[in-house]
């Protein structure tokens, strides 16, 4: 902890603590962590997560930590791990340089000035600062934010390798371990008879024990949601996400209407402007929340804030971060009054792999928001030099 809050010791002038919280470097590094399984998507597959890790110093000699995922390359969202590192290394990091660490949104400005969206690699940073930022003062991230209100989150599984029977050998192994009793299926790299056909063998083995939801990642269009839709409300899925393509709100506004299964927006809400749109339009029931779209905590707070005003329930999303990006985003849920739909940060629990000496903590459907300044992270050297891009 910082010498500023030490209350034996005599408080420094303020010219000496505003030295003390400016950025003094910032440091990024690209990782790949292999996944325990191939990962399937309507339009990519991955057996290995790759992340932009940034490290931020202050100089007061503090350092904090922050993660930019990516899922597939530039093909989940425009931003992959190559452009993100040269963006932050050219472009971003010199606008940090110098700033004080604790200007959370003059940082912001300057970066957004710096360089337009690159959403991700943004989100890296602002959590670095956080982190570090709470080490200093010896506050959790969630303290930072206003508090949290909760100190566990319901959490789902992803099923996705596409193969129903390992399907159900996995969710029956989460459900015995007692660490997941919902699932979130990915639907739409086949026919959509055969995600029917897929999602009814594991509605039948799983029913009265488990909650289903199903991603399509955009891969239907309206006339096959509409279609869909009753089947699914048939099996009991209890929630449709991102049926169409991400620019059609009006489609899903119509398919909405016509479902009984509530949709869930995710590709389409990036920017507080997007969740104003999804809202007028009258196209979700909820939105998925995460820093790689909304360009870090305070956007992700910030289109939280205009989902609440609008009835829009909230749902805490992931992209497969690893327990740095996980933790980060569980400290902006904890904070959120409501989190209807609870979230999906399984991403640390499907690595072979870890980048913190203490992973975050998983039981009885749940996922911990980790206790102790900052993140509540200690960055694993060894692992981070394992996982290294060389
Ligand atoms: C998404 O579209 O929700 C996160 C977990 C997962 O299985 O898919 C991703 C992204
Ligand atoms: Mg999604």
């Amino acid at each position: 902890m910082s010498d500023i809050l030490t209350p034996t010791r005599p408080a420094l002038p303020v010219a000496d603590l505003q030295r003390d919280l400016c950025v003094h470097s910032v440091t990024s590094h690209i990782v790949d962590v292999p996944t325990v399984r191939r990962h399937k998507l309507s339009s990519l597959s991955v057996a290995a997560q790759s992340y932009v890790i940034v490290r931020v110093r202050l100089d007061n000699g503090v350092e904090g930590i922050g993660e930019a995922a990516t899922l597939g390359g530039p093909r989940w969202s425009e931003e992959c791990v190559e452009g993100i590192k040269a963006t932050i290394d050219a472009h971003l990091a010199p606008a940090l340089t110098g700033v004080r660490a604790d200007a959370f949104e003059l940082a912001g400005a300057r970066l957004d000035a710096a360089a337009k969206r690159n959403n991700a690699a943004k989100a890296a940073l602002e959590t670095a600062l956080f982190d570090a930022v709470g080490r200093s003062l010896g506050l959790p991230v969630a303290a930072l934010l206003g508090g949290a209100v909760r100190e566990c989150i319901p959490v789902l599984w992803t099923l996705a390798s596409g193969d129903a029977g390992q399907e159900l050998e996995e969710a029956e192994a989460k459900l015995a371990a007692r660490l997941h009793d919902t699932f979130k299926v990915k639907i739409g790299a086949q026919s959509a008879a055969a995600d029917l056909a897929r999602l009814g063998r594991l509605a039948a083995a799983l029913a009265g024990r488990a909650r289903l939801i199903v991603d399509a990642n955009q891969a239907w269009d309206e006339t096959t949601a509409n279609r869909c839709t009753p089947a699914l409300a048939a099996l009991g899925i209890e929630l449709l996400e991102q049926p169409l393509p991400a620019w059609n709100l009006a489609g899903l506004a119509r398919v909405r209407a016509r479902s009984a299964v509530p949709l869930l927006a995710d590709e389409s809400v990036f920017t507080p402007q997007d969740m104003l749109a999804l809202a007028q339009a009258g196209a979700a029931d909820a939105v998925s929340l995460k820093l790689v779209k909304h360009g870090g905590l305070l956007g992700l707070r910030r289109v939280a804030a205009v989902a609440e005003a609008a009835g829009v329930g909230l749902y805490g999303g992931c992209l497969l971060e690893s327990s740095i990006g996980a933790a980060a985003h569980l400290h902006a849920f904890a904070g959120l009054r409501e989190l209807a739909w609870g979230c999906e940060h399984f991403g640390p629990q499907i690595l072979t792999g870890d980048l913190v000496t203490e992973p975050l903590h998983y039981a009885d459907g749940h996922v911990h928001l980790p206790s102790g300044p900052g993140l509540g992270l200690v960055l694993d050297e060894e692992q981070l030099r394992r996982y290294a891009r060389r």
